[in-house]
Order: C-alpha cells, then sequence, then structure tokens
C-alpha cells in the first residue's frame, strides 16, 4: 500500500562504486575494502528509501545493488560460468570478487562475457552463455546476503532478480553447443535453482521478491522464442506452486519494464495476453509499465487474488509527473478486478540520476556547469519519482485531499513547462512545417560520385579514420581545469588548437588519404552538440551507469531545438588550413543526440528528431561554405532505438532515416557525406542504412570478420563501405598480415573501387602507444592490397 519502486541507481551518488571498483582492479584496494564501501553504499542508498518514504517493514524497498551487472549477478548466482571461467570457480561453483569481474572483463586470451544493450535503454548488460553442460544450481547467496544485511539495519528488503524466463531468452548458446539447442532448453535447471534462491529467501525472513520480466513485453528477434509464454506458464507454475509447495517462500512480484504486457503478441508472434498468462498463476503481484505500455481494460481472469503494481511514474525518463493525471491512470485500473492495486515505477530508476538537488542551478552568469532554474521544477530524478510514487500511493489510501498541496504543486510544474518560452519556438516550428519531400533528397548517386571523385581525388581504397583520436591526459586536465575556471578560454582553446595541429602531423606522416581534426574539444559525442544547442541543458551531477563501472550524463532535450552559432566550422577549417589533404568534418547526427540524451516527452521523437536534423543542416551548410568537402555524421545509436515490438518498427525506421536525409541533404553534388555505425547488430536496420543515402559508410566490422559486408550488398547497398579493419576496443596492435587478411576479404566480397580503409570506430580511449603503430599497419596494408588492384 505505501508505493515502491522497481529498482534504485547503483553507482552511487558520487558514483562512489566506480571509484571503488576501478580502484580494486587497479590493485589499490583488497576485495574486503571494496566488499566494504559497496556495503554502505547499499546502507545508505535503503536508509535513503526509508527517508524518501517507503515502508521499511514489508519488503517495499528494492534491494536492487550490483557491483556490476544483474544478469552478471545470476549467472553468479547459479553457478552459471562458461567453460574458459570454471578454473576461477571454487569448489561449490562460486566467483569470488576477482573471479566475478574477469568474467566481466576479460583476462589474457579468455574473451569476456559480450555486452549489449538492455531492451531500449542506454545500459548494457553481460551475456550469458548456456550450453547443454553449462552448471545450473544455487550456489552462490548474494542475494541472501544483501537482504541479512539490510534486515540487520532495520530495512526489510524486496530482492530485485532477473526472472528465469528473460535470463535465458536473454542468454546465447555457449561456443559448442549442438545445433539448434537453446538457452531455453535449461529452463528447468534454472528454475529449480530459482527455487532454492526462494526458499533461502524465505528462511532469511524475506516476504517478497521481485522477479524481473522484461523479454515479456518485446517480440524482437533477439530474444524470439516460439514458445515463450509456454515458458512463462512452466516457470511460475513451478516456481509459485509446483517447487514451492509445503515450504516458505517470499511472495513473488513479476514486473514486465519497457512496454506492453497487454493487447500485444508475446515473442515469436504467440498471441496470449501477458498478463492473463501471468494471472494465471500463483504468483502474488504484477507489475506493469504504464508509461510505455497501454492502460489495459476489462477483467483478467485470476487476478482477484493478486496484487497489481501500476507502473504509473517514468523510471526512464527524467520529467516531473501530472500527479492528479497518473491517479486517474491508477483509478482507471478498478475494472481489471486486481486484489489491489499499488502505485509504482514504470521500470527500475536505474536509468536516471540519483537526484535534482544535486544540480547546480544559475541564471546567465553562474560560474560552473549549471542548469536554467526554470528546470528545477520540471525534473524528477530518482529520488524525486520516490516521493511522487510515496505521495501517489497516499492519495490512494487516504484519497486525494491528504495531498491536495502535493497535486496542485505538480500540475503548476506541468503547466509552467507547457508555456515555457523556449519549449515551443515558432520560427523552429514553422521551419519544420514548410518542408516537402525535396529537402529529404540528394541527387541520383551516380552523380555524386563523378563530382566527389574529381573534387577529392584519392587513390583506390582511400585510408581515413572514424575522427577521435587519444584523450590523453593533458586534453583531460586542461579541460577540468577551463570547466573549473582555472584555465580561461583563450587559453584552453589554444591549448586544443596545438592539439589538433599535431594531430593533424601525425596523420600526415602515417600517410593517411582523409584526416580530421581529432576531436580534443569534445567530451562527449552527444554532450558537446548539446551544450552548443538551444533547447537541451547539461547536467553537473546526472550520471546514469552505461555498463559496469562506466557512466554518460546524458543532456536533458527540453525545448525546441536552434542552433544559435556555427559550432564545428572553426575546428574544421583551422584543421584544413594546415594540410593540403582532404578534411572531413565531424557531427553526431540526430537519432544518436536523441537516444543518448533525455528526451521531452510532449511531441512525437520524429518531430524532435527533425528540429536536430535542421539545426546540423545549417552546419553542415557551413562546413560546405568553409570549403570541407567530406562530412561525416555518425549514427552510431540507430539500431538502439529500434522499437521492442515489431509493428512499431517500420514508423521508427521512417522517420530516422528521414531525419539524416534532412541533415545531410542539402549539400552539392561534389560534397561527400559519411555516416558511422558501431555497437550492434545491424540486421534489423540493414535496409534503413541503405536508406540513409550516405556516400560512405563505415562500420565496425573486424570482430565479425567483415560479414556486414555481403550483408550490405545483399541489402542493395551499392555506395561507399568502410568496414573497419581493426577492433580498437582491445589495446592489441593488429599486425599488418592481419590487417591485409581482412581488407582482402572486403575488397573480394564486393567491387573494391567502393573500400575505404578505417579502423572499428574512433580512437579517444585508446593511447598513442597503440594508435600510432596500429594505423601504419592500416595505411601498409591499404598500400599492399592497392597493388594487387
Ligand atoms: N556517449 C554516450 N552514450 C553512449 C556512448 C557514448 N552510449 C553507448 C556507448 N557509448 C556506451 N559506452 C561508454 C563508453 C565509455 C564511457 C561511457 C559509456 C565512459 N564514461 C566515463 C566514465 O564513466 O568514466 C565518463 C565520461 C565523461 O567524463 O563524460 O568512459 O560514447 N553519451
Ligand atoms: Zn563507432
Amino acid at each position: 500500500p505505501g508505493g515502491t519502486v522497481l529498482g534504485y541507481p547503483r553507482i552511487g551518488r558520487r558514483r562512489e562504486l566506480k571509484r571503488a571498483v576501478e580502484a580494486f582492479w587497479a590493485g589499490r584496494t583488497t576485495a574486503a575494502e571494496l566488499e566494504a564501501t559497496a556495503a554502505d553504499l547499499r546502507l545508505a542508498t535503503v536508509q535513503r528509501l526509508v527517508e524518501l518514504g517507503l515502508d521499511p517493514s514489508d519488503g517495499s524497498v528494492p534491494g536492487s545493488f550490483s557491483s556490476y551487472d544483474q544478469v552478471l549477478d545470476v549467472v553468479a548466482t547459479l553457478g552459471a560460468v562458461p567453460a574458459r571461467f570454471t578454473p576461477l570457480t571454487d569448489a561449490a561453483g562460486r566467483l569470488d570478487a576477482a573471479a566475478y569481474f574477469t568474467v566481466a572483463r576479460g583476462a589474457g586470451d579468455d574473451a569476456p562475457l559480450e555486452m549489449t544493450k538492455w531492451f531500449d535503454t542506454n545500459y548494457h548488460y553481460l551475456v550469458p552463455e548456456i550450453g547443454p553442460d553449462t552448471p545450473i544450481s544455487f550456489v552462490d547467496d548474494r542475494f541472501v546476503a544483501a537482504f541479512s544485511e539490510a534486515r540487520a539495519a532495520g530495512v526489510v528488503t524486496r530482492p530485485v532478480v532477473v526472472g528465469p524466463v528473460t535470463f535465458l531468452a536473454l542468454s546465447k548458446a555457449a561456443d559448442g553447443a549442438p545445433e539448434g539447442f537453446r538457452p531455453l532448453d535449461r529452463l528447468d535447471d534454472v528454475v529449480a535453482a530459482y527455487a532454492d534462491l526462494l526458499r533461502a529467501l524465505a528462511a532469511a525472513g524475506a516476504p517478497w521478491v521481485q522477479l524481473d520480466e522484461p523479454a515479456l513485453v518485446t517480440d524482437s528477434v533477439d530474444v524470439a522464442f516460439p514458445e515463450l509464454s509456454d515458458a512463462v506458464a512452466r516457470a511460475y507454475g513451478a516456481l509459485a506452486t509446483d517447487l514451492t509447495a509445503g515450504t516458505d517462500r517470499p511472495a513473488i512480484l513479476v514486473t514486465a519494464p519497457f512496454g506492453d504486457l497487454r493487447g500485444a503478441p508475446l515473442a515469436g508472434g504467440d498471441a496470449r495476453d501477458g498478463l492473463a498468462l501471468l494471472a494465471g498463476t500463483d504468483v502474488d503481484a504484477v507489475a506493469i509499465d504504464l508509461v510505455k505500455g497501454a492502460v489495459p481494460t476489462g477483467a483478467v481472469a485470476g487476478l482477484a487474488s493478486k496484487t497489481l503494481v501500476a507502473g504509473v511514474v517514468d523510471g526512464h525518463n527524467v520529467w516531473r509527473a501530472d500527479l492528479a493525471a497518473k491517479l486517474d491512470v491508477v483509478d482507471s485500473l478498478a475494472g481489471l478486478g486486481a486484489g489491489a492495486v499499488a502505485v509504482g515505477t514504470s521500470t527500475s530508476l536505474l536509468h536516471v540520476p540519483h537526484d535534482v538537488d544535486d544540480e547546480v542551478f544559475g541564471g546567465p552568469g553562474t560560474p560552473g556547469t549549471v542548469l536554467d532554474p526554470r528546470l528545477r521544477d520540471w525534473l524528477a530524478f530518482a529520488d524525486q519519482k520516490v516521493a511522487e510514487v510515496v505521495t501517489l500511493a497516499r492519495a490512494v489510501v487516504d484519497g486525494r485531499d491528504a495531498v491536495a498541496d502535493a497535486l496542485a504543486a505538480s500540475s503548476a510544474a506541468v503547466a509552467s513547462r507547457a508555456t515555457a518560452e523556449g519549449v515551443v519556438v515558432p520560427a523552429v516550428r514553422d521551419r519544420a512545417a514548410a518542408l516537402t519531400d525535396d529537402d529529404f533528397a540528394r541527387g541520383p548517386y551516380a552523380e555524386r560520385a563523378a563530382a566527389q571523385s574529381a573534387r577529392l581525388d584519392l587513390p583506390a581504397l582511400p585510408t581515413t579514420t572514424i575522427g577521435s583520436f587519444p584523450q590523453t591526459p593533458e586534453i583531460r586536465r586542461a579541460r577540468a581545469q577551463w570547466t573549473k575556471g582555472q584555465l580561461s578560454d583563450a587559453d584552453y582553446t589554444t591549448a586544443m588548437r596545438e592539439e589538433v595541429a599535431r594531430v593533424v602531423r601525425i596523420q600526415e606522416d602515417l600517410g593517411l588519404d582523409v584526416l580530421v581534426h581529432g576531436e580534443p574539444e569534445r567530451n562527449d559525442m552527444v554532450q558537446y552538440f548539446a551544450e552548443h544547442l538551444d533547447g537541451f541543458a547539461v547536467t553537473a551531477n546526472g550520471w546514469v551507469q552505461s555498463y559496469g563501472s562506466r557512466c554518460v550524463r546524458p543532456p536533458i532535450l527540453w525545448g525546441d531545438v536552434q542552433r544559435p552559432a556555427p559550432i564545428t566550422v572553426e575546428w574544421s577549417a583551422y584543421t584544413a588550413s594546415l594540410t593540403d589533404k582532404p578534411v572531413k568534418g565531424m557531427l553526431t547526427g540526430p537519432v544518436t543526440i536523441l537516444a543518448w540524451s533525455f528526451v521531452r516527452d510532449d511531441q512525437p521523437l520524429g518531430d524532435t528528431a527533425n528540429q536536430v536534423g535542421l539545426a546540423l543542416r545549417d552546419e553542415i551548410a557551413d562546413l560546405e561554405a568553409a570549403g570541407i568537402g567530406i562530412v561525416q555524421v555518425d549514427e552510431p545509436a540507430l539500431r538502439e532505438l529500434l522499437p521492442l515490438r515489431r509493428a512499431d518498427q517500420p514508423a521508427y525506421l521512417d522517420w530516422s532515416v528521414r531525419s539524416f536525409r534532412l541533415a545531410t541533404s542539402g549539400v552539392e553534388a561534389g560534397t561527400q557525406i559519411h555516416t558511422h555505425l558501431c555497437y550492434s547488430e545491424f540486421g534489423e536496420v540493414i535496409g534503413a542504412i541503405d536508406g540513409l543515402d550516405a556516400d560512405v559508410t563505415s562500420v565496425e566490422a573486424a570482430r565479425s570478420r567483415m560479414e556486414i559486408v555481403p550483408e550490405l550488398r545483399g541489402a542493395g547497398y551499392a555506395r561507399g563501405i568502410g568496414p573497419g579493419v581493426y577492433d580498437i576496443h582491445s589495446p592489441r596492435v593488429p599486425s599488418v598480415d592481419e590487417v591485409t587478411e581482412l581488407l582482402q576479404l572486403a575488397a573480394t566480397s564486393i567491387d573494391p573501387r567502393v573500400v575505404w580503409v578505417n579502423p572499428d570506430c574512433g580512437l579517444k580511449t585508446r593511447r598513442y602507444e597503440e594508435t600510432v603503430p596500429s594505423l601504419e599497419h592500416l595505411v601498409a596494408a591499404a598500400k599492399a592490397v592497392r597493388a594487387t588492384l
């Protein structure tokens, strides 16, 4: 009745966990010291949640800590470790702290678990590898220990565990598994281990456990399984009834975040209703996402004995809720026939920063990074969302009058945001409304190719890089000093221009054909543009975990987007003044800017994308006018925003491709547009990549041994292609022979005249020690293959 949240950030308000974990990796602290810091953080978190109003006595407080990743925690709990890491486990099959991180990060030739995106968030989880012989049993009591630790401090938590069906649906078949084996074939073993976990939690006194089953809201091929709904029925029949009959178990809450549990088929095209399916088992509560998912209607058999947790507070975005409207949604659930309705968040709060009160608000002239003070009232980060849930829950129990002030304040904030200056800018709206199909299209590729080849005069197999060069400690130090006001704008700019000149010299010495400026002036490829566009705000402390110890600070896109002044033009023009070689201007595309920001929720995303597209179109026009003949517009997140339900995908692919074309189609035929994609499997968006109509597309390809090249050709793509010829994620320097072999593979599977030679991705995370020899080998390989053409 007090309301709950499905999970809470775990990196720490000041990224304490990041620092502790990285100190342990560096050998500066012991496992015991790391564990002590983690325990402090867990305790501070549950106490904070109680302070914010969650009930400390009944399992309302989620126990959602992880030292690295929630999926890895299940791997550890089940002892489901790939064979290459079994030597690291103890006799019982457990991983100690060092071994746990080794599975996450690899060691020597033993590759870590692969990392991939968690549903449609910017969080990345580790992909379990499950085969017929993978050990699976309840071996590790980390969930039980965390529960007991909080309980000893006076807080009865609700352990949060990735559910058994989602765990297996997200796993991949282990190397060497027989043809046709699917991880879900191991469901009975996994469920038996979960039953043991539930018994252990009950013995420790846990009244509730939360099992997260986001796989139930998606039908994307990543998790496709024809019998997913049978798996749900089997797993929860066993966990709630058969395997726990006659023994104690905690009450089970199953959550289905990120989408619609009703009204759309489950994975594999099964038309059964996910809510009805769960209601047909003996689980005790179901949490549904009422932000992404539709409000369900119609009675559901079996729900009378259960609690429905109404996920009305958005766990995935930062806007303050309209509490009265949320209460209307809660009220509208009455017809479903649930035994009780409780208030919750739509998803875990893992995806938002900790606390708006950690931000610095100020007006013009306030030093440091500050948020527009008007935004303070419009935003809700994790702590504010907990308070919203508590207020809503109180209204459900005591009536709206009991929280009248809070309801009025939230309505006033929502109203002030709707009418604030900058949220709707008529000039931006008029420009978007006047767009015609011509604004989204360039001329025929044959004409462009001819004009570009005459202008650029490049050799066969031209060599280039993806844009960023190593961010050295000196660059980071200068930026930190500048941000703190210890370095003047002029001195900072001078330092960055010197770096650009150095990067140009290095590239000329290497003999690269198309040069870049190296992006020393950019903190992050999205944040940098957000800082230079109207309609965005950036935060000082708004860190969100991206994976493991790594975090990002997503900008907040709150208003209509405009470009007040050119952003990159001086940098690119300066670079071009230093060399006779062609220089490539570097921009981040509209889809990626949206994917890695918190976006406004008051208009279709496609409309917002076109505003960003128009701002970039102006930037590209200015680059062109400054004599820059090549502009790269990166879209690494094109795959990332793909909707989880197939039915929604065509509309997304349409607006995302159009926004890119809007940005890039204003140029002359002789100006060459490049794009770059990475971080994902492109199968599902391959048609869209062709639709971008870029003259050259560079893609991550080394680890998959160029398989993207024939795929793109198969999808009808017939323009320039730069498949990455070496993996930049590792410090290893590839030999000339290795690069030559990959390049030959590409140049024989398509017409070599369209092939470009470049690394997999930007070099900002690498050091010069690796970068220079790797690029030397890349240039040597290009020359060798060129000679054979
Ligand atoms: N920028 C943004 N989002 C992203 C990426 C990005 N999402 C997907 C992918 N890349 C995630 N990868 C990373 C890689 C490195 C870091 C974060 C996400 C990283 N972060 C620093 C850290 O945690 O120490 C902090 C960076 C900073 O100081 O701003 O290294 O490239 N937006
Ligand atoms: Zn990349």
